[in-house]
């Protein structure tokens, strides 16, 4: 069900060279990067018709307007299960409580008597989410996004998701009912790729967007890097990976189980073990069949993610090399199931989000910890963090020197300046003090 990678009987490589050895799956963006760009010339000349037209092409609906009409938001939100509404509500709250704690207020510096340097944190005017449709309708991805963008501040937060042809050409129910929850009413009916260049141009219908966040497929990430530049993007979102440090007192049960539960998203998603322990590794071995047979999505995601060449069991010789094994890695979700959990999660650099302990499954955080769950894939937790308020600030520094401030530093920049040949920066400083300005001779 699930191959195996031994690690042991040697001293482990560094870098790059270790991380060739990890399993890891094939997701060329580039690649699809040509497919994307007409879709979002189209997008850009013809605005709303092209958002149609793509509907009827991608989706099979006819739609009138891209725009969710507010009726259809309220009834979703009446026609929702009381019992999965209670607990979106609960997932609001608790992803409420974690992201508010993370605003930054104001910072002044005083650099120097009379110098100084506020670092101001300031929202993005307006933010265009996306929630995919078909195979993932991820209601707690729209509370994923939505959440921190709007405690961040965000003043125009839009929300646009594929038609559904099951129904009448909206967005899912689920969606439209997370949207009404969450105080989101700008909503579109338009997915992939041209939901991206929607807000990138703007169209009749949608005023253009700063920025854009949310999980989507391929073409969707294809046209966040299309626009990267031109607007703000949280990540190229790809599959999702789970990844268990864990050793011989960890429960095979809860192992294979957390395992599954990624690998139930996709047949390119990601389930890596790594651990010390060869009886850990049969045990787990030997639970996951019995568990994949007796759960849902078994042929079409769970068999061909295990399967596939991004998921292994990881055999190393200590901790020590876990971890080095788990960094070099970097997986979005890891999990920490060893003794004294809580050491070894803080030894760990690279991961999207670490998850402490039995009791603290991936899954969790994919719905109520309070912690974020859209979080960087494909090795980026090396530089990059998950979705947060801070993802929808910018800082902007404010710069306020007196004139004794400016003078007490003059000769620094005129030498620095001098010193890069570039002596109208130096005459700027030298204007203010009548300070001769040396003639250039033309050559
Ligand atoms: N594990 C997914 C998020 C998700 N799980 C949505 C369930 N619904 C990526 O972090
Ligand atoms: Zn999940």
């Amino acid at each position: 069900m699930i191959s195996r990678i031994d690690l042991r009987g040697a001293a482990l490589p560094e870098g790059q060279a270790l991380r060739s050895l990890l399993p890891r799956a094939d997701f060329d963006v580039s690649a699809a990067l040509e497919k994307v760009r007409p879709i979002c010339e189209a997008v850009h000349h013809r605005g709303d018709a092209a958002l149609i037209e793509y509907g009827e092409k991608f989706d099979g609906v006819t739609l009138e307007s891209v725009r969710v009409p507010a009726e259809a938001i309220d009834k979703a939100l009446a026609d929702l299960d009381p019992a999965v509404r209670a607990a979106l509500e609960e997932s609001i709250r608790r992803a409420r409580i974690v992201h508010r704690e993370q605003r930054r207020g104001s910072h002044t510096t005083q650099v120097v008597p009379g110098g100084s340097v506020t670092e101001k944190w300031v929202p993005v005017e307006r933010v265009g989410l996306y929630a995919p449709g078909g195979r993932s309708v991820y209601p707690s991805s729209v509370i994923m996004n939505a959440v921190p963008a709007q405690e961040a501040g965000v003043e125009s937060v839009a929300l646009a998701s594929p038609p559904q042809k099951d129904f009448g050409g909206l967005p899912h129910p689920t969606i439209l009912a997370a949207c009404a929850l969450l105080g989101v009413d700008e909503v579109y009916a338009v997915g992939g790729a041209q939901a991206v260049a929607m807000y990138a141009y703007g169209t009749e219908s949608c005023a253009p967007a700063n920025m854009v966040t949310g999980p989507g497929n391929i073409w969707v990430a294809a046209a966040k890097r299309y626009f990267t530049g031109r607007i703000g993007i949280d990540a190229e979102a790809g599959p999702t990976e789970i990844a268990v440090l864990a050793d011989s007192t960890a429960d095979p049960v809860h192992v294979a189980s957390d395992l599954i539960s990624q690998a139930e998203h996709d047949p390119l998603a990601a389930a890596v073990l790594v651990t010390d322990s060869e009886e850990l590794a049969a045990a787990v071995e030997r639970e996951l069949e019995p568990q994949v047979a007796a759960t849902k999505h078994i042929e079409d995601r769970i068999v061909p993610a295990l399967k596939g060449q991004q998921s292994a069991i990881v055999l190393v010789d200590s901790l020590d090399d876990g971890l080095k094994v788990v960094d070099a890695y970097g997986a979005e979700h890891l999990e920490i199931q060893t003794a004294d959990a809580s050491a070894v999660a803080q030894r760990v650099k690279n991961a999207g989000a670490i998850f402490v302990g039995p009791w603290a499954p991936v899954s969790l955080g994919d719905y109520a910890a309070g912690s974020n769950h859209v979080l960087p894939t494909g090795g980026c937790a090396c530089h990059s963090s998950g979705l947060s308020v801070q993802s929808f600030l910018r800082g902007i520094h404010i710069v306020d020197y007196t004139k004794d401030a400016l003078a007490e530093v003059a000769s620094t920049v005129v030498t620095l300046a001098d010193a890069e040949d570039l002596p109208a920066h130096g005459a700027a400083i030298k204007a203010r003090f009548e300070w001769k300005v040396p003639k250039q001779s033309k050559e």
